[in-house]
């Protein structure tokens, strides 16, 4: 059993391994038309040496080789030697900016940090600048932004915009809109910010391996004109882990890589943030899932309306009434209602496995609206 499961993950891998090295070497674009690409002395390496790097053995076999290969990383721990402590302990927290001739600057470091996701359980995470998620990036729709982006991680990585109508060259795409970031090196993102809405910026090299552990953040559009704000205004990134052993590995949905733990903005319950709110409040949850899992979040006591769709508002006639709303990987749903009754009301996922912590239960995506007079 346990061999041919062995066997099923290594052709597995060859295949994907295959498909990526098709894929990227017809479509490789010049990096000069890309944004300002900073390589550090010592660190190039050249589009072909790098895009080599992928290529499986063509039996397969070395997949489950610590043969320091980027794409076994799904079935081996995430290096964890060496790697500090975070420093911060919330995830998802409005960046700060500064305004050059009229641009939003953003300064991102990609960075692991040892990731506290519950009080006793800690993971190896790979984030932007130490926070699971990454800091918020909040601005005003039409806004030019720009995303000075160091990578600190010991593989390559890009930054996909996730829902943003950005120009082609921005899209964060390695091999097809950009080169990879090497380790050590800057790249600047520049973009309009637009249209509206909930999105999200995350990895898009590995993304199996590099969104499941950490590289991930929300990015919030607000619209101009302003509308009329809601009184509660919470964005709660869904995702999954797996640690067995002390070790994490990337949770997948693949047999022998299942998540053993759930976190909503990069805690699990009861380290999920308590929602506040008053009697008569109007709350607006922007739910995005950034694992690979669907999770039918449900509400307790109140139903609620979805008034966006992956950052589209939803005509008001169209607005749905419901208590339990799937979201699906990539995908993010705003829903609003005004809290009427006073009481500690439960949300969470209602695939009751990923309300437990390594199987103990109450655990993983639940959280608490403590609705008070
Ligand atoms: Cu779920």
């Amino acid at each position: 059993m346990k061999h041919s499961s062995v066997w099923t993950l290594s052709a597995l891998g060859l295949v994907i391994g295959l498909v990526s090295v098709s894929v990227a070497i017809p479509t490789f674009a010049d990096g000069s038309l890309m944004g300002t690409h900073t390589p550090t002395p010592g660190m190039e390496m050249s589009h072909m040496d790098h895009m080599a790097t992928p290529t499986m053995p063509m039996d397969g076999m070395d997949m489950m080789g610590d043969s320091g290969d980027h794409m076994a990383h799904g079935m081996e721990p995430i290096p964890a030697d060496g790697v500090p402590a975070a420093t911060q302990d919330k995830g998802g927290q409005p960046l700060d900016f500064r305004l050059e001739e009229g641009v939003k600057v953003f300064e991102l470091t990609a960075q692991p940090v040892r990731w506290n996701i519950l009080d006793d359980v800690t993971v190896t995470a790979w984030t932007y600048n130490g926070t699971v998620p990454g800091p918020m990036i909040r601005v005003t729709e039409g806004d030019r932004v720009r995303m000075v982006f160091t990578n600190h991680l010991p593989e390559p990585t890009t930054i996909h915009w996730h829902g943003i109508e950005v120009p082609n060259a921005m899209d964060g795409v390695p091999g097809v809109t950009q080169d990879p970031v090497m380790p050590g090196e800057t790249f600047t993102y520049e973009f309009v910010a637009k249209p509206a809405g909930s999105f999200m910026y995350h990895s898009h090299f590995e993304g199996d391996t590099q969104v499941s552990i950490g590289l991930y953040a929300p990015f919030i559009i607000d619209p101009a004109p302003p509308e009329n704000p809601p009184d509660v205004d919470v964005s709660l990134m869904l995702s999954e882990w797996r640690v067995t052993n002390g070790d994490t590995y990337a949770a997948m949905p693949m047999m022998g890589m299942e998540p053993n733990y759930f976190t909503i903005n990069g805690k699990a319950f009861p380290l999920t943030e308590t929602i506040n709110v008053k009697v008569g409040q109007r709350v607006r949850l922007r739910l995005m899932s950034i694992g690979q899992f669907v999770h039918p979040m449900h509400l307790h006591g109140m139903a609620f309306k979805i008034v966006a769709t992956d950052g589209h508002p939803v005509p008001e006639a169209a607005q749905l009434t419901k208590d339990t709303v799937s979201v699906a990987p990539g995908e993010r749903y705003d829903i609003e209602f005004v809290a009427t009754e006073p009481g500690q009301w439960m949300f969470h996922c209602h695939i009751l496995h990923h309300t437990t912590n390594d199987g103990a239960d109450p655990g993983g995506l639940m959280l608490v609206i403590n609705v008070t007079e």
